[in-house]
């Protein structure tokens, strides 16, 4: 059996060797991004000090006593310069938390902070939560959305699964103190729920994902879009649907937007998620769409299909066949760093720029919704390049 010592030096080394180890870009066909062939940020990232009691005379074998069984779905920003994504981390016990982690480079060497984030309570006690878009908002305020997930004080007795979901709301100025504002108050649950970096007319501008259930959208028709005046007190008064679910699509089962769009020159540019149901279950896919600068809740631009799938192994773990971002970086050079979770077990990059994915928005062609409209779509491509 090894000694304390011995253990502890194995621990660390494997711990620094991931930390240290540098990543490889690999680039997709479509020309679209580049995807880094390692994760960067998984279960093994998070310290030490977190699992492990390092005090030999309390943990002489040096058990873990914590187990973190996943790191996924982070909110990023860059932040005075800094490439930092605000993880969700899942231990062994199944809650979720918050845990800042910081690059040199959005690419490389991912560390986290020294402790994870405590996010103060609102009203009943949230059992769990998850997902964070940070946004960066007009008003100086970073504000970090994520879901409330609370037991359904309805649920019949002995129905111990059912859930509601809301949507949490804190800010900060500094990413390590965080004030609650009461959750976003709608009537429908949600889950999502992405702040707009603007004022629209003067007020917030929240994408929801209006939903019946806690994990069926029901008649939740897609990605919503609400005005609040108040954001300490914020209520989804009036509420629209700007991208819709559509039969036989990516996105038919239900859709939800990814991190606080971007503006560019052409309008803004979002990415979000899509699901669909096969026999393997639900599978999530990244998609992208644009809406109009002066009308944000109007979309003008939308490729058929995916953007992003899982591929390789992406497609194992926890929940098998996931891909979900709530997280991007842009630099000032147009770079675009994509974070994305795989299979809600762990994080990963890719790089695109700005450039690049407004070609792609604008230049690829919308979905068609039958057979008949996408083979017409291949035709034209075929004539066009039998003519150069
Ligand atoms: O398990 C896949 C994802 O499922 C939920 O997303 P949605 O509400 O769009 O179905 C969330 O629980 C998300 O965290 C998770 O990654």
């Amino acid at each position: 059996m090894q000694s304390f010592e011995e253990r502890l030096n194995e621990l660390t080394s494997g711990y620094q060797e991931l930390l240290s180890r540098r990543n490889v870009a690999e680039e997709d066909p479509s020309g679209w991004f580049s995807r880094y062939r390692y994760p960067v940020l998984t279960a093994q990232h998070v310290p030490l000090e977190w699992r492990y009691d390092l005090d030999p005379k309390t943990n002489p074998c040096l058990l873990q006593r914590l187990g973190v069984n996943a790191v996924f779905n982070a909110g990023a920003i860059l932040w005075k310069g800094r490439h930092i994504m605000v993880a969700r981390v899942e231990g062994f016990d199944r809650k979720s938390f918050f845990a800042v982690a910081e690059s040199p480079d959005g690419i490389n060497q991912f560390s986290f902070w020294k402790r994870p984030l405590e996010i103060p309570e609102w009203g009943e006690p949230t059992t769990n939560l998850y997902d964070m878009r940070l946004t960066e908002h007009q008003d100086g305020w970073i504000y970090g959305v994520f879901c409330a997930e609370r037991k359904d004080p309805y649920a019949a007795a002995g129905d111990l699964s059912s859930a509601v979901a809301s949507a949490g709301i804190a800010r900060t100025r500094d990413l390590k103190t965080w004030e609650r504002l009461p959750d976003l108050k709608s009537r429908s649950q949600q889950r999502n729920v992405v702040l707009h970096p603007e004022f629209v007319d003067g007020k917030y501008a929240f994408y929801t994902r209006p939903q019946d259930g806690f994990i069926d959208t029901g008649n939740g028709g897609g990605i919503g879009w609400t005005l609040v005046e108040d954001i300490t007190n914020a209520r989804v008064e009036k509420e629209i649907i700007i991208n819709k679910r559509h039969y036989h699509t990516i996105k038919e089962l239900k859709n939800g937007e990814g991190p606080a769009p971007l503006k560019t020159s052409k309008g803004w540019l979002h990415l979000a998620h899509g699901v669909r149901g096969c026999a393997a279950g639900l599978r999530y896919v990244l998609y992208l769409y644009v809406t109009s600068l002066e009308e944000p809740w109007k979309v003008i631009a939308e490729p058929a299909g995916h953007f992003m799938a899982p591929q390789g192994e992406e497609r194992i773990g926890d929940v098998s066949n996931v891909l979900f971002s709530n997280g991007w970086i842009r630099r000032d050079d147009g770079t675009i760093l994509i974070y994305y979770a795989s299979s809600d077990s762990r994080m990963h990059v890719a790089s695109t720029n700005e450039d690049i994915l407004l070609d792609y928005c604008f230049n690829t062609a919308p979905d068609g919704l039958t057979s008949a409209a996408s083979v017409k779509n291949i035709n034209s491509i075929i004539t066009k390049n039998g003519k150069i």
